[in-house]
């Protein structure tokens, strides 16, 4: 075994010969926090109506047994991920997610109350929180159509809701003391070529100006809008595509959700993050694995991924770019998934804060791409896993394959037998 103090001195040794400072990059880790999403932990199922079927044309796929079925086991099942996660966290809750201590609440009346119980748990378990209303899974978007529907009725009642989920991320933001995200992201789509696609537009941007009609504190709230390039049964057309919330949210003052897979199989993330922070405040991730489709695989360490946190930091843009992750796999252990996607999310940003960029973006201005591409080669191979064992030493988070283990004696003692 090799001790933390020994790894440290040899990555310090390393990384100091480019003139980077690994203490000073896991204080930069450590203090960029990460959204982690709840809806991992149950199949995206919520508590409002616990037989209902995921709508919207998300799905997660795979019937591994464990899942939580309802508040207590969901908190359960976080708390012991939360342990196996460095770094500073943020929970992402949706609409569906409410305490209404068995009572049926309308989306449209939705309140703070409903979530009071969330907060003094997050409060506990210092986590900030981040809120989605949710605009799927419901009777009153079974024809396809929320806040884009031409039936009067549906659609207030989705812009009630929308107004209500700022009201609560606010709520969020006072009472714990760090901004919360609201993310909007809306199923609505034709699956065949429609014919009109601009008067869908049109009462969609209706809706956001009466959602967006009152002013929320910036401190505690920021909402974001997500695009969407195709869902199951929504293929020919997005209502609230890419273009459309690019403008929406620049004409409203909003954070762009990107979401890592609702582009084109080659379009990249990574690339976007400094051309739509050229014209917006800020921008909301939602982090993804996509194969193929947008099918919400855990999150790995892959190059999509190391180049999303190293465009932050290349960037500076650790202030405006809101990290949050949304994947849900329900074909292994849940509690795992949790923990790989994050750790992996946490091992991004620590190793692009390991990339010595004022050395690399020099070489660029002068024009030496030979050395520029020669560097970024070697960095490769540093010793980064010796860091990423000290900042999971420093957060008391287990290192190496330790956690899988505690995961494994997790399953067996309270996951494995539920039904
Ligand atoms: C769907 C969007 C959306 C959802 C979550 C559950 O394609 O990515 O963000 O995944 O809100
Ligand atoms: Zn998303």
């Amino acid at each position: 075994m090799i001790s933390t103090d020994k790894k440290l001195e040899i990555a310090r040794e390393a990384y100091g010969a480019l003139g980077v400072d690994v203490d000073r990059a896991m204080q930069l880790a450590a203090s960029t926090p990460v959204s982690i999403q709840c809806w991992q932990g149950d199949d995206v199922k919520g508590f409002e109506s616990p037989d209902g079927e995921l709508t919207g044309g998300i799905q997660s796929t795979g019937n591994y047994p464990g899942r939580a079925r309802n508040l207590e086991e969901l908190r359960k099942d976080f708390e012991f991920a939360n342990r196996l996660i460095p770094g500073r966290k943020k929970l992402s809750l949706h609409a569906i997610y409410l305490d209404a201590e068995g009572r049926k609440v309308p989306r449209n009346e939705i309140a703070p109350e409903h979530f009071a119980s969330w907060v003094e748990w997050a409060r506990a378990n210092s986590l900030g929180l981040d809120f989605n209303p949710t605009f799927f899974s419901h009777p009153l978007s079974a024809d396809g159509f929320t806040l884009s529907n031409e039936d009067e009725g549906i659609r207030k009642f989705w812009v009630e809701h929308g107004k209500q989920s700022r009201i609560i991320s606010e709520y969020f933001g006072k009472e714990l003391g760090m901004t919360s995200c609201n993310n909007f992201w809306v199923p609505d789509g034709f699956k065949d070529i429609p014919v009109n696609r601009a008067k869908k537009r049109e009462i969609l941007k209706k809706s956001y100006e009466e959602i967006f009609s009152f002013e929320t504190d910036d401190r505690y709230n920021l909402d974001a809008v997500e695009s969407k390039l195709f869902g199951m049964g929504v293929e020919s057309c997005t209502i609230g595509s890419h273009e459309f919330y690019m403008g929406c949210a620049r004409e409203h003052g909003k954070l762009l959700t990107l979401d890592t897979g609702h582009f084109h199989p080659t379009e990249v993330v990574s690339d976007k993050l400094s051309a739509v922070l050229q014209y917006l405040k800020g921008i909301m991730l939602h982090v993804s694995r996509p194969v193929r489709w947008d099918s919400d695989h855990v999150v790995i360490f892959d190059d999509e991924l190391k180049a999303i946190a190293q465009e932050i930091a290349r960037g500076g843009y650790r202030d405006r770019v809101h990290i949050g992750l949304d994947y849900f796999d329900g074909s292994i252990n849940r509690i795992a998934c949790w923990a790989i996607g994050a750790r992996n999310m946490e091992k991004a940003l620590l190793y692009a804060a390991l990339e010595p960029v004022g050395m690399l973006q020099k070489l660029e201005a002068e024009k030496d791409y030979t050395s520029r591409l020669a560097y970024l080669e070697d960095l490769k191979t540093m010793p980064f896993g010796f860091v990423w064992d000290a900042y999971c030493e420093r957060f008391s988070v287990p290192t190496g394959y330790e956690w899988l283990a505690e995961v494994k004696r997790y399953e067996a003692e309270v996951t494995a037998s539920r039904g």
